[in-house]
């Protein structure tokens, strides 16, 4: 099951507490304070890694809590530190405190670390407030209680285009020719019915990571279909595809689809109507007569945007598609580069 979002419970060590002891040894008169300070609290981590592909199992274990520090103990004797707690997420996860809605972190690499909640701060022991004119001081610390909290964690995923369509268009055929993903694909709609990614390697050295969500229907963002809640995943990308099936028994023309695309896309989030794009005009090889995809392309021109006729099945169409788009990619990724 895909799971994009996720309310936990993290709980940081608390710090251990400073003893208060003195040395009694033979021989040894008024050996002086010896009470040594408690250990750190353990810290709750985050950590991003490819292996793991939702949210899933946060929804199951909902608490976490990391080992406290120990007390301090007497002859000086630091106590231990707790043990920290990490917890593995997909990469693309935007976690952030339910109190005050702000972002803690977006963790967008592989390996990516962030400490969600700290560990208290062990106590300091007797021993530590020995002064030149108080040699026997009683006093000591307590830890400082570790940090404790509920998050929120949003999954969006990171690709660089994303498939835009409605149910059938092709999305899923499409990712299939062009990239090892593999996801389901058949004649009835909704077929996928969570987001995958695949990587296009298209030039020696080069690749860009595509995403397929499911597909949109008019109305999706009252909840019709499967909604719109699918569309975050494609928030982060650099440019569309929207994929407009131009088979001649399909009976909605062309241009209403792609408008009614846009329409969706507005409802979810209207920035998204300002990313770059390109349309493709999926399974030529079905085209009948051709006059959907004329108008289609008619429509491009006018508009000046780029359009792409293929056919997934038979591949016409997806070299100059992939080079597009993989030009697209690195000039955005230069853009985003020279910009910082
Ligand atoms: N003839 C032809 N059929 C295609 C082509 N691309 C996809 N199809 C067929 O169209 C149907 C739907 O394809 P999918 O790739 O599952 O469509 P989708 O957009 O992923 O659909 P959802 O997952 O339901 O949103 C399948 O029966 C495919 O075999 C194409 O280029 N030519
Ligand atoms: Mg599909």
């Amino acid at each position: 099951m895909f799971i994009d979002h996720a309310r936990i419970f993290v709980k940081a060590g608390d710090g251990g507490s400073g003893h208060c002891s003195f040395r009694r040894e033979k021989f040894v008169p008024r050996g002086g304070p010896n009470g040594g300070d408690g250990g750190n609290g353990g810290n709750v981590i985050f950590e991003a890694s490819n292996r793991v592909s939702t949210l899933l199992d946060l929804r199951y274990q909902r608490h976490y809590t990391a080992q406290s520090g120990e007390r301090g103990q007497k002859a000086n004797c630091h106590g231990s530190n707790g043990l920290n707690v990490v917890i593995y997420v997909p990469v693309g996860t935007l976690v952030k405190i339910e109190e005050t809605g702000e972002t803690l972190v977006d963790l967008i690499a592989d390996g990516q670390t962030f400490v969600v909640a700290e560990g208290g701060k062990g106590g300091k022991g007797n021993a530590r407030f020995a002064t030149s004119t108080n040699r026997g001081p009683r006093e000591f610390e307590p830890g400082t209680p570790g940090v404790e909290r509920w998050l929120n964690l949003e999954l969006k995923l990171l690709a660089d285009v994303g498939l835009v369509g409605f149910p059938n268009a092709g999305k899923s055929t499409l990712i299939s020719a062009i990239s090892s993903a593999h996801p389901e694909v058949a004649s009835y709609p909704f077929t996928t019915l969570r987001p995958h990614l695949g990587v296009v390697e298209w030039a020696d050295d080069s690749s860009f990571v595509v995403a397929d969500i499911p597909g949109l229907i008019e109305g999706a963002h009252e909840g019709k279909g499967l909604g719109i809640q699918f569309l975050k995943h494609i928030q982060r990308t650099a440019l569309l595809l929207y994929l407009i099936d131009i088979t001649e028994w399909i009976e909605q023309d062309p241009l209403v689809t792609f408008e009614t695309l846009r329409n969706e896309l507005q409802a979810f989030d209207p920035t998204l109507l300002e990313r770059p794009f390109a349309i493709a005009a999926t399974k030529i090889d079905s085209q009948g007569d051709g006059h959907k995809l004329q108008a289609l392309q008619d429509y491009c021109v006018e508009q000046q945007y780029r359009c792409f006729p293929l056919s997934a099945v038979t591949r016409e169409g997806l070299p100059a598609l992939l080079t597009y788009l993989g030009q697209a990619v690195l000039e955005n990724k230069a853009s985003c580069t020279s910009k910082c």
